[in-house]
């Protein structure tokens, strides 16, 4: 079984590492699923549309953004990257229980150690083999996720203190499981990107 997760703030580069790694690995007759949360299933797009749709002078309560990414992962696990696994596929997933234990946990204050129990209990047992963790100065991740985007959705027009508090909980998290969580330097090129990322997967004989 081979669950492989990305994890990293706002234009990060996950979504370009992923595509470049999923063809590698396909091109070596694996058998490859690419997925992301939230999302992942048709439940999830739903609950997606709920957690990143902008609702001024609404705004929603830490504990129900929680149980909906929680929500989106419980369907993601039971009908998508379970079934995969258990077929013998590479899964690589944007963002996972990290995500959640970043965002919920640090950055709107539920507690990373609390988070993380919830998330273990969620996921069944459920954990990614290997973690790729692209670090960016968040100010020039959201640069790049607004040159891409022109707008912002809900999580990325937080104020920078809220995206500088995500990047020292994944700092946390890399000190806390050095064995799994491998940090990435996300300014460099795309392909010094990929280069080192293939390197981690290979030394993982994933
Ligand atoms: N969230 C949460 O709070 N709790 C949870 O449990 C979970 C998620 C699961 C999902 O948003 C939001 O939900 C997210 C966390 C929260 N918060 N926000 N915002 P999303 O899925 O829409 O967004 P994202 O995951 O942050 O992805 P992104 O902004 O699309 O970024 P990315 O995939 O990491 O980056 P990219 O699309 O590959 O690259 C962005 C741009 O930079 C693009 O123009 C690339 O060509 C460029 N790029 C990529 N790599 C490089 C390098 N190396 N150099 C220069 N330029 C680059």
């Amino acid at each position: 079984m081979t669950f492989i997760t990305f994890e990293g703030g706002e234009g990060a580069g996950k979504t370009t590492l992923i595509e470049k790694i999923a063809f590698r690995l396909s091109g070596q007759n694996r058998s490859v699923l690419r997925t992301r949360e939230p999302g992942g299933t048709r439940v999830g797009e739903e609950i997606r549309k709920i957690l990143l749709e902008r609702r001024e002078g609404e705004p929603l309560s830490p504990y129900a953004e929680l149980s909906l990414f929680l929500a989106s992962r419980a369907q993601h696990l039971s009908e998508i990257i379970k079934p995969a696994l258990e077929k013998g596929a590479i899964v690589l997933c944007d963002r996972f229980n990290d995500s959640s234990i970043a965002y919920q946990g640090m950055a709107r204050g539920l507690g990373m150690d609390e988070v993380e129990k919830v998330c273990r209990f969620m996921s069944g047992g459920i954990e990614p083999a290997l973690t790729l963790y692209l670090d960016i100065d968040p100010e020039m991740g959201l640069a790049r996720a607004k040159r891409d985007r022109g707008g912002q959705d809900r999580m990325e027009s937080e104020a920078i203190a809220f995206h500088k508090k995500i990047r020292e909980a994944y700092l946390r998290i890399h000190k806390k499981h050095p064995k799994r969580f491998h940090l990435l330097d996300a300014a460099m090129s795309p392909e010094r990107v990929f280069e080192e990322a293939m390197k981690i997967i290979d030394a993982s004989h994933v």
